[in-house]
């Protein structure tokens, strides 16, 4: 085993064929660290001792401390198998939910991915969700099926029960892929129809696509994990050692005389073999006999295992001689038996060799990257392939060629920012020196002390200081002065004082097209980059040096300053980079946000984003300790954002820096960051900032004692809250059944609103169809602003239909006749959970872009004050009036809108206008209108003439005492939807976990007991067959949720771990407002009656925060406190 060196690597890389990318993907704590070590002490990096104990791709302290990783990181490996040598990019990553964006960013710059499962633990959660995610990203999975030594040592299965087990993995794994498949498979044939209409109807002939029809003529069998498709491997990572049914296969063949394809198709399944005949039958032929794998290999491992935790000596020594291995003297005699088991199977059967083989075997090189990713990589958003210019399109070539030819144009895709200690950079370091070097350092030396004898000889007096200084300097390593310049090229780059502690940025990424050379200048792509933009705004061919084309969005030129090879823990430099390799790029942090495509040509259209599955959710303020830190703090923060692909940060309008993250331990992890490495200071967290949706509901039948409203007593209302909240104040109308109308301060125009509450499940198709909402509101908005109408490709168009036949599906009745196609605007911020309806007859308008929309002529008059009253909506539906946080689930109806006032008044004013242009510049106090309570005042002393601003073309702003019309629209909207939603029951919907926990037996009841408290919900308990483990399935607030995980923890002693996952929105059932208005409740809750009441609870919490008024009582029944003592 030798420690490769860089130029091996460096030679490898250019052989893209035998390059493989691949990732190592599990639940958390599934043992991918571990094998990780075992992949990476083969190559000698690490001592195969240490393997499994050093977690070496976990560099960072607290993932040591915590055990689990935090990040993905990457590392280069060589294997050589026949004549054939490969370099394998590994990226471990890690399995706690609360990272798995880290994850997203390793499988997009992999080809093949390796599924670790723990063989007790089985499919997890984060199984799934990692098999989900390599399938998005169309890369391959093998299967490492780890942990097999708990199934001896732990469970103490017998190999018979091993195999049911493993057999069950198995086809849980498979179950899963093929609805991943199905679902895909559907989903193409589904795109295959409307294209092949498309077709049809443009004449265009054969497409590219050549999906077969459906389901069943579609192949898929080499889609699925089965130990002779030679895609599975049962491994024991801790113990060393790992075998594909292969290896057996070949020994067996030689050993029993049957043919190794015979033995591949038979080693796994239910077989057995009949001894004198020399042939395999089926296992159900004679009952009773074992199947192949489990007499041929399991039995094997299991007497290993057997004689060694027995201190078999004799039996130990009889395999060992029989498998031909040499155990030295150290590990035969040491007291712990896993030694000595590692010591044996890592040489009988090891892991490396079962792994890697399996990787370069089954797992595709760059150079086999499908057509099929290749597109889906090019098309961002709603775009087809077919629908970007042909300078792009022709880029797919580049893509599937992966050349690296000077022709060939430079694509890398930077996936993250990873920040390192600038003094860790290769460049920044003091390396070993060359003997050339050595031997000018000696001459040098030589010299200079030569020099200082001819000086001291000459000025005596001095030479104290000289010698001194000289000896300061020297044995510090350093380079004397009066060298420097002539040094400089050979030791590091003096660091400059305030960078010394500095973080760099390297970017994680991946070349798929052309060399990456040291130097070279390439644009730097955003998401949000557009090549239709650039070839608009820059003429076909241009000629001019890129770095004087004109500004494009989203768009930098930048030089690839640094070249890094990944080495785990270390960066080794390099010159340049061929194509299909993994690599680090220095000097990107002031182009690169997160992440971005590289590319020589401005063509290149920017690759698709990322998919994240966790929504980050958990929130938090800092600021700093002595607020003159707040610099550092906000600096700080800008280099956290960039270093963590999931992280949000943002600026209240409170003025609260906010965090956001995944979860807890995100969370931790980001504030040490913080703390430690970005902003290097002492910073306050504030309690996490848990988010509320505020939404209305049906009113409810039953009171909070279950009687049925209206038929109870009420009680002489002695509690006055609800009615002294009387939230609507006088000048607004309010219909009994809840319809709102309300006029603008200047009396000129009135809208009536009415607030419904929305189906559960159109929420929900809302919420799934926010980006398709956001593409609609932005082509109608282009739309009307008669901007060139690019044509909707066919797909947008058939998905918008799609989700306008969904909400009609769930719109049925009365009571929502033709609402869909009134839809006026959805919100917030144009696409958001809650919609507006527009009802009124003179002036139609809906989002439904194309012949649905009926953009009448009106529609264009309006079009301003339109705008004004979605406005006015889209800032009620931000904001609600329980504590200010957004709604959901809402529908506000505009039943009318009449302006006939203001038109009376547009024309006169017209008049008046053209009579006289006496007024300019109007300096009148204006007064904004602010509050409910002063529209009444203010209306009285309003004077009559409008004072105009200097006219405008078209139709001026109108201007008066309250301030302009349309702002004066904006805030009455705003109120009028406040109003009615005030008037129906409000609710507080609270954010929810799902929760997986697996738990033993004995502990299930302390898990429950946790879950309880937190006002946890069970949604299901499974037993995990062939275990005492249960799987728990259960519902968490997320406001319950701090400290969950550890509280678990602790109460179970550790053997419960769960995973917190976002997952839905869901509506408290009690009212906030609630007080006891009958004598039942009065008997039941007392006169307080808020002991009960969760949701008072959060909201109040909520408005205390944003500094809102609350309505409590500080303290009640005051009395003396008296002490016992006093008391006698
Ligand atoms: N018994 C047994 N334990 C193992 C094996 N492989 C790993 N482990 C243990 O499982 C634990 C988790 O291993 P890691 O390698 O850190 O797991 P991981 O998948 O990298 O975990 P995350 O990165 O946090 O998702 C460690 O305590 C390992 O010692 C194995 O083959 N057998
Ligand atoms: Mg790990």
């Amino acid at each position: 085993m030798v420690l490769n060196s860089l130029d091996k690597m460096i030679q490898l890389q250019k052989n893209t064929a035998n390059i493989r990318n691949i990732c190592v993907l599990a639940h958390v704590d599934h043992g991918k660290t571990t094998l990780a070590d075992c992949l990476i002490s083969s190559n000698g990096i690490i001592s195969s001792r240490l393997a499994g104990k050093l977690r070496y791709m976990d560099s960072r302290e607290d993932e040591q401390i915590r055990g689990i990783t935090m990040k993905s990181s990457a590392i280069s490996l060589h294997y050589a198998t026949g004549n054939e040598e490969y370099l394998i990019n590994l990226i471990d990553s890690p399995g706690h939910v609360d990272f798995s964006s880290e994850v997203s960013t390793a499988v997009r710059i992999c080809d093949g991915c390796i599924i670790v499962v723990d063989a007790v633990e089985g499919i997890c959660p984060q199984t799934q969700a990692v098999l989900r995610q390599a399938w998005l990203e169309n890369i391959r999975p093998v299967l490492v099926i780890n942990k097999i030594d708990r199934l001896i040592v732990e469970l103490k299965f017998t190999p018979q029960e091993a195999y049911s087990h493993l057999k069950n993995i198995l086809e849980q794994i498979n179950a899963l892929t093929g609805t991943l498949f199905t679902s895909k498979v559907l989903e193409e044939r589904a795109e295959r129809e409307t294209e092949s209409q498309v077709n049809l109807n443009s004449e265009q002939g054969e497409q590219v696509y050549d999906w077969s029809t459906g389901l069943e003529d579609t192949d898929d069998s080499h889609l699925y994990f089965s130990p002779e498709q030679g895609n599975v491997v049962f491994t024991s990572a801790i113990d060393g050692w790992g075998f594909g049914i292969e290896h057996f296969a070949k020994i067996y063949s030689q050993k029993i005389g049957i043919k190794k394809e015979v033995l591949l198709k038979t080693l796994w399944g239910d077989y057995y073999i009949n001894m004198k005949a020399k042939k395999i039958m089926k296992v159900d032929q004679a009952k009773g006999k074992k199947p192949l794998f489990v007499q041929l290999i399991l039995e094997n491992i299991w007497s290993l295992y057997d004689a060694v935790l027995k201190r078999d000596k004799e039996k130990i020594d009889k395999i060992v001689t029989s498998l031909g291995l040499k155990i030295g003297a150290r590990e035969a005699r040491h007291s712990d038996p896993k030694v000595q088991i590692n010591a044996i199977c890592s040489q009988w059967l090891p892991i490396s060799h079962a792994v890697l083989a399996m990787v370069c075997q089954k797992l595709p090189s760059p150079l086999d990257i499908t057509a099929e990713r290749v597109e889906k990589l090019m098309c961002t958003g709603s775009q087809t392939f077919d629908s970007l210019p042909p300078e792009t399109q022709a880029l797919k070539a580049a893509f599937m060629k992966c050349g690296s030819e000077d022709t060939a144009p430079v694509i890398i895709f930077v996936s993250k920012m990873f920040a390192i200690d600038a003094k860790a950079l290769p460049q920044n370091k003091p390396r070993p020196l060359t003997q050339e070097e050595i031997a000018q350092r000696r001459e040098r030396a030589r010299q200079r002390h030569a020099e200082k004898l001819a000086a001291a000889q000459a000025q005596v007096p001095l030479e104290p200081t000289q010698d001194g200084r000289a000896l300061d300097t020297s044995p510090k390593g350093e380079e004397p002065r009066g060298d420097e310049q002539q040094v400089e090229s050979m030791t590091p780059k003096p660091v400059p004082q305030e960078e010394n502690n500095q973080e760099s940025f390297v970017a994680f990424a991946r070349v798929f097209s052309g060399v990456a050379q040291r130097g070279k200048k390439i644009f730097v792509l955003g998401p949000k980059y557009s090549p239709v933009e650039f070839l608009k705004r820059v003429p076909l061919g241009f000629s001019a040096p890129p770095d004087d084309l004109p500004p494009v969005p989203h768009m930098a030129y930048c030089t690839l300053e640094n070249l890094y090879l990944l080495m785990g823990r270390e960066l080794e430099e390099l010159e340049e980079v061929p194509p299909g390799n993994v690599l680090g790029i220095g000097g990107l942090q002031d182009f690169v946000l997160k992440s971005a495509t590289l590319c020589s040509l401005p063509s290149c259209p920017p690759f698709i984003p990322l998919n994240f599955e966790a929504t980050p959710i958990v929130r938090v303020a800092v600021e700093p300790k002595h607020p003159s830190e707040m610099p550092q703090l906000v600096k700080g923060m800008k280099l956290l954002n960039q270093a963590d692909p999931c992280v949000q940060i943002l600026i209240q309008e409170t003025g609260e820096h906010v965090l956001v993250t995944a979860g807890e331990v995100h969370l931790q992890r980001c504030l040490d960051d913080l703390k430690e490495r970005f902003a290097k200071i002492h910073i306050s967290v504030s309690e996490p900032i848990i988010p509320f949706r505020e939404t209305i509901t049906k009113p409810p039948k039953v009171d909070m004692v279950n009687e049925e409203i209206g038929k109870q007593q009420k009680v002489a209302v002695i509690h006055q809250t609800k009615e002294d909240q009387s939230k609507v104040p006088e000048g607004v109308q309010v219909d009994s059944d809840g319809l709102i109308t309300m006029t603008t301060p200047n009396k000129l125009a009135m809208l009536s609103v009415r607030a419904m509450p929305l189906p559960e499940e159109v929420t929900q198709i809302l919420e799934e169809n926010s980006d398709l909402i956001r593409s609609m509101e932005q082509l109608t908005s282009s739309l009307n602003e008669g901007k060139d109408t690019q044509m909707i490709n066919q797909k947008t168009q058939e998905k918008i239909l799609e989700f306008k036949g969904k909400l009609e599906h769930h719109l049925t009745g009365r009571k929502w006749r033709n609402t869909v196609d009134q839809i006026w605007s959805f919100g917030p911020r144009k696409c958001g959970p809650n919609i507006l309806v527009n009802k009124s007859e003179d002036f139609q308008n809906s989002v439904w872009p194309g012949p649905a929309g009926k953009a009448s002529k009106e529609a264009s008059r309006y079009r301003d004050l339109g705008n004004s009253i979605v406005s006015g909506f889209q800032l009620a539906t931000l904001s609600g009036p329980m504590c200010e946080e957004p709604l959901m689930g809402v529908c506000f109806v505009l039943e009318k809108w009449d302006l006939s006032k203001f038109e009376e008044q547009e024309t006169s004013d017209k008049q008046n206008q053209e009579q006289s242009d006496l007024v300019k510049g109007g300096q009148g106090e204006v007064k904004t209108y602010s509050g409910r309570d002063e529209n009444q005042e203010q209306q009285d002393d309003c004077p009559e003439p409008f004072e105009k601003r200097t006219a405008q073309k078209g139709d001026s702003p109108l201007t008066d005492c309250y301030g302009p019309f349309s702002g004066q629209l904006i805030a009455t909207m705003k109120e009028a939807c406040r109003y009615a939603l005030q008037v129906k029951p409000q609710r507080l919907m609270a954010a929810m976990y799902t929760c997986d926990i697996m738990a033993t037996g004995d502990v299930l009841g302390r898990v429950y007991a946790v879950l309880s408290k937190r006002e946890g919900r069970v949604l299901q308990e499974e037993m995990k067959e062939g275990t005492d483990m249960f799987i728990i399935k259960a519902v968490l607030p997320v406001a319950e949720s701090f400290g969950f995980a550890d509280e678990i923890r602790k109460r179970t002693s550790g053997l419960a771990s769960p995973q917190l996952v976002f997952s839905h929105w869901e509506i408290i059932p009690s009212d906030p407002f609630w007080v006891p208005t009958t004598e039942e409740e009065y008997l039941h809750f007392g006169e307080k009656a808020d002991c009960e009441n969760q949701a008072r609870k959060y909201m109040n919490a909520v408005r205390k925060r944003k500094g809102l008024y609350v309505e409590e009582k500080i303290v009640e029944h005051a009395e003396k406190q008296r002490t016992l003592s006093k008391n006698k």
